[in-house]
Protein backbone atom coordinates (compact mmCIF):
# COMPACT_ATOMS: atom_id res chain seq x y z
CA UNK A 1 0.00 0.00 0.00
CA UNK A 2 1.26 3.51 -0.79
CA UNK A 3 -0.18 7.01 -0.76
CA UNK A 4 -0.19 9.71 -3.36
CA UNK A 5 2.65 11.16 -2.22
CA UNK A 6 5.10 8.06 -1.53
CA UNK A 7 3.72 7.63 -5.05
CA UNK A 8 4.85 10.59 -6.49
CA UNK A 9 8.42 10.35 -4.89
CA UNK A 10 8.85 7.33 -6.53
CA UNK A 11 7.65 8.50 -9.89
CA UNK A 12 10.11 11.21 -9.42
CA UNK A 13 13.20 8.98 -8.98
CA UNK A 14 11.87 6.50 -11.74
CA UNK A 15 11.62 9.74 -14.04
CA UNK A 16 15.52 9.60 -14.39
CA UNK A 17 15.07 12.23 -17.50
CA UNK A 18 12.40 14.55 -15.85
CA UNK A 19 10.10 14.51 -18.52
CA UNK A 20 7.54 13.72 -16.66
CA UNK A 21 6.52 10.00 -17.42
CA UNK A 22 8.24 6.87 -16.50
CA UNK A 23 9.38 4.57 -19.59
CA UNK A 24 10.28 1.28 -19.78
CA UNK A 25 14.10 1.83 -19.60
CA UNK A 26 13.60 3.57 -16.74
CA UNK A 27 11.81 1.19 -15.17
CA UNK A 28 14.75 -1.21 -15.89
CA UNK A 29 17.31 1.21 -14.91
CA UNK A 30 16.41 1.19 -11.51
CA UNK A 31 14.81 -2.51 -10.54
CA UNK A 32 14.66 -2.18 -6.97
CA UNK A 33 11.69 0.79 -7.60
CA UNK A 34 10.42 -1.03 -10.24
CA UNK A 35 9.47 -4.12 -8.02
CA UNK A 36 7.86 -1.94 -5.47
CA UNK A 37 5.64 -0.46 -8.17
CA UNK A 38 4.80 -3.90 -9.50
CA UNK A 39 3.71 -4.82 -6.42
CA UNK A 40 1.53 -2.12 -5.62
CA UNK A 41 0.28 -2.55 -8.85
CA UNK A 42 -0.41 -5.96 -8.95
CA UNK A 43 1.39 -6.81 -11.92
CA UNK A 44 4.62 -9.31 -12.70
CA UNK A 45 6.55 -6.53 -14.75
CA UNK A 46 7.77 -3.35 -16.28
CA UNK A 47 6.02 -4.75 -19.35
CA UNK A 48 2.81 -5.66 -18.26
CA UNK A 49 2.45 -2.81 -16.22
CA UNK A 50 2.70 -0.75 -19.76
CA UNK A 51 0.38 -3.55 -21.46
CA UNK A 52 -2.62 -2.87 -18.78
CA UNK A 53 -2.05 0.91 -17.84
CA UNK A 54 -0.25 2.63 -20.71
CA UNK A 55 -3.74 3.78 -21.49
CA UNK A 56 -2.47 6.42 -24.32
CA UNK A 57 -0.16 4.01 -25.34
CA UNK A 58 3.15 6.39 -25.97
CA UNK A 59 5.40 3.52 -24.12
CA UNK A 60 5.38 5.67 -20.85
CA UNK A 61 4.03 5.88 -17.94
CA UNK A 62 2.98 9.40 -16.34
CA UNK A 63 1.72 9.84 -12.52
CA UNK A 64 -2.05 10.01 -13.73
CA UNK A 65 -1.74 6.30 -15.33
CA UNK A 66 0.49 5.12 -12.55
CA UNK A 67 -2.12 6.33 -9.74
CA UNK A 68 -4.88 5.23 -11.68
CA UNK A 69 -2.96 1.26 -11.84
CA UNK A 70 -2.03 2.04 -7.93
CA UNK A 71 -5.91 2.99 -7.37
CA UNK A 72 -7.61 -0.31 -9.72
CA UNK A 73 -5.54 -2.73 -7.75
CA UNK A 74 -6.81 -1.02 -4.58
CA UNK A 75 -3.17 -0.61 -2.98
CA UNK A 76 -3.59 3.18 -2.70
CA UNK A 77 -4.22 4.85 0.95
CA1 LIG B 1 11.27 9.91 -18.09
CA1 LIG C 1 1.15 6.62 -21.32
Amino acid sequence: MATEQELQSLFKTLDRDQDGKVSINELFLSPGLSAIISSETNTSSPQELLVRYDTDKDGSITFEELKEAVEKASNLT
